[in-house]
């Protein structure tokens, strides 16, 4: 039979449609058809004839063709691969996937926003969905997390409010894919348990640069059990092999314009060309016995654990290396479920989790029609499936003998699991406690690590932070809410909160306090650069006719050796005539692209002294983006004297030979680009942003 994965391709090979490549057009019924360019009539200008089984069913199956988006985290986009664990996880679980590094088990990994709709921009300012489904020999495993640890809500009974509030405005259906408006505000304002994670959604991490160079986190304290029966918390954490980044927001709103599928298209064409995004999967562990042994609750998920305090210990490796091959098949038919869980890998009592545990089965009733979505290819388990489940709608297997139990006439199977270890058994816990609709007390510190996180920031993050806070909040209309929630972030961090107010016209809180006890360095995205390389940025090099064709070929294949992706873009696409008279292919017209696409620009010189593009006005509406959103900027030769058009923007231009400041890198001289040159590029490329550049917003 194979490998698991070799199963799962098998599986999916199975229910492929029939090859369009093997005979001509059919109906549903096999039925072969001539012609599905008009419809049956009387006459040639005659009308349409009821008759026409084939317009009926074409029409008929087309009117049909969508479902209800996921009512949050609509617009995502997929990928499968692999898991591998680096050794055995088995003195804390017996899941099956975490004991053996030689097995690999198939994964399929869904990314997604939460508040727009399945049609919405991809760069918003949101949180990002990172749900994983492990195909395991022992049944399906869902880690259906996000790219930040915490939550807005620490009860599952408030989700509906809090959605509610940050979907657009109920009247006017505005605003799509932004949490920057009244209704949202007004809930945080008044529900101090978001403010954790509000200093998430306002840092950097809610626009992320890539799905592929973002953490996921299972944000709940988890389970772990072993073979014996022990239980051990555990808290799930992604870490990208390429590091943390981030887009910075002005270049994020005008990529919702330029490319609305920027993230979706960026994952699909790393896959395509063989750059594999991966992650490793950690896991922080804390036993039993320490469950009070924190200054918050373990099962309050609006809390980290420091790593710190606990460290995330490394235990596998996920690779993702497939696309799909149908959207709608595999996207968005999947469907995830916490409750989704294996033997060795249990559930806490908090209460967030418990109530996904609820709501994510119920949303697939509606969202999939029905009671027999586990026989979608995309969620079809690897593993044997016997039940007594049967009919509904939607039913497509072909069950056959008893569908009950017990059972004689069916021998009594499917028969019960025996006591050999492989049955799911629930984690003995036990609990006692009077039936009260009351939050613990134990959860009511909602200050304390919405100031570590700020405090573990960066200067440059926390003034991104205070950026976004006068951005949303300047966005609202009621004063009042604005006042509040100023008044809330006082109570995290007076200075803050009064940076905050001197943005958005309200006054400055009176009490200056600050909730600040402890810091996370570990929480900085500047703690988080990957493996430094440069492997799939994208840099643009600008071109035109009188190019020196020199310098750009040599930039060129020594950026392509480090696995970056580089384009020529020039005023027209066809070719450019370099300054040795030669035809060099342009990749993409600048009129067609913009500098918030690319990660990196080029401008190289001619060999007259001339600046090839200092004449066009897009290449220097380019240049400049790119230096205002902190990206690195390089120049050769006389294209170095395109850079002084950045001088009121604060650059300092030299005429030295090779000179990297602030992620500028210039060489005046003639002549092909040296190794210096290169080296110093690619370096500027790596930092990915530099962020002692005057504010983007300028
Ligand atoms: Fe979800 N969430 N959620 N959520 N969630 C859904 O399930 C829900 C929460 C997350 O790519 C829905 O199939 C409740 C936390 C992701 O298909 C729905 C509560 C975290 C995805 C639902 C939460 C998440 C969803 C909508 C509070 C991070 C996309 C469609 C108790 C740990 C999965 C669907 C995909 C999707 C309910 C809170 C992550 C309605 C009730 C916390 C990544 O069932």
């Amino acid at each position: 039979m194979g490998s698991p994965a070799d199963r799962k391709m098998q599986q999916r090979e199975s229910f492929h449609a029939d090859d369009p490549a093997e005979g001509p057009l059919t109906t549903d019924q096999g039925v072969e058809v001539d012609h599905t360019d008009d419809s049956l009539a009387a006459g040639e200008r005659g009308p349409t004839l009821m008759e026409d089984f084939h317009f009926r069913e074409k029409l008929t199956h087309f009117d049909h063709e969508r479902i209800p988006e996921r009512v949050v985290h609509a617009r995502g986009a997929g990928a499968y691969g692999y898991f591998e664990p680096y050794e055995s996880c088995a003195e804390f679980t017996r899941a099956a996937f975490l004991q053996d590094p030689s097995v690999r088990t198939p994964v399929f990994v869904r990314f997604s926003t939460v508040q727009g709709p399945k049609g919405s921009a991809d760069t918003v300012r949101d949180v990002r969905g990172f749900a994983t489904k492990f195909y395991t020999s022992e049944g399906n495993y869902d880690l259906v997390g996000n790219n930040m640890p915490v939550f807005f809500i620490q009860d599952g009974i408030k989700f509906p409010d809090f959605v509610h509030a940050v979907k657009p405005e109920p009247h006017n259906d505005i605003p799509t894919g932004a949490s920057a408006h009244d209704s949202l505000w007004d809930f945080v304002s008044l529900q101090p348990e978001t403010m954790h994670m509000m200093m998430w959604l306002m840092s950097d991490r809610a626009i992320p640069r890539s799905y592929r160079m973002m953490q996921g986190f299972g944000v709940h304290t988890f389970r772990f059990v072993n073979a014996e029966g022990r239980g051990t918390f555990v808290k799930f954490h992604w870490k990208p092999k390429l590091g943390v980044h981030s887009l910075v927001w002005d270049e994020a709103q005008e990529c919702q314009g330029r490319n609305p599928d920027f993230n979706r298209a960026d994952l699909w064409d790393a896959i395509e060309a063989g750059e594999y995004p991966e992650w490793e999967l950690g896991v922080q562990l804390v036993p039993e016995e320490d469950e009070f042994a924190f200054d918050f609750d373990l099962l309050d998920p609006t809390k980290i654990i420091p790593e710190e305090q606990v460290p995330v210990r490394p235990i596998g490796r996920m690779v993702l290396n497939r696309n799909p091959e149908n959207f709608f098949a595999e996207t968005e038919q999947v469907a995830f479920h916490t409750a989704n869980v294996v033997p060795g890998i249990d559930f806490t009592n908090d209460p967030l989790l418990q109530a996904r545990n609820f709501s994510y089965l119920d949303t697939q009733l509606i969202r999939l029609g029905g009671p027999n979505f586990a026989q979608i290819p995309v969620n079809r388990p690897i593993a044997p499936v016997r039940t007594n489940q049967r009919d509904g709608y939607h039913q497509s297997a072909i069950h056959r003998g008893t569908n009950y139990f017990p059972n004689s006439l069916g021998g009594g199977c499917p028969a019960h699991a025996g006591t050999d270890g492989s049955a799911y058994t629930h984690y003995a816990e036990r609990v006692d406690g009077a039936k009260i609709r009351k939050r613990s007390e134990s959860f009511k510190d909602h200050y304390s690590q919405a100031a570590m996180f700020f405090h573990s920031m960066t200067d440059w993050e926390k003034q991104h932070i205070v950026d976004a806070f006068r951005f949303e909040l300047g966005k609202v209309d009621a004063m009042t809410v604005r006042s509040r929630t100023v008044e809330q972030l006082a109570k995290v961090d007076g200075e803050l909160a009064a940076e905050v107010a001197r943005g958005i016209g309200v006054p400055e809180p009176g009490a200056q306090g600050s909730a600040h006890k402890y810091e996370s360095p570990a929480l900085s995205i500047a703690s988080l650069p990957g493996d430094g390389s440069i492997r799939t940025r994208t840099v643009a090099v600008l071109v035109t006719d009188g190019v020196d064709a020199g310098q750009v070929t040599s930039v060129r294949e020594a950026l392509a050796a480090e696995g970056a992706v580089v384009e020529a873009l020039a005023p027209a696409d066809g070719t450019v005539t370099g300054a040795d008279g030669a035809q060099y292919t342009v990749d993409r017209a600048l009129p067609t692209v913009a500098s918030v696409l690319y990660d990196a620009v080029l401008v190289p010189g001619g060999p007259d002294g001339t600046p090839p593009v200092a004449e066009d006005p897009d290449a220097l509406r380019f240049v400049r983006s790119a230096y205002l959103h902190g990206k690195p900027v390089g120049a050769l030769g006389s294209g170095v004297g395109v850079l002084s058009a950045l001088e009121p923007d604060g650059l300092r231009l030299s005429t030295d030979s090779v000179v990297a400041d602030r992620g500028v890198v210039t060489d005046v001289s003639p002549g092909a680009a040296d190794a210096e040159f290169v080296r110093a590029f690619v370096a500027a490329i790596a930092a990915h942003r530099h962020w002692d550049r005057p504010p983007a917003r300028r």
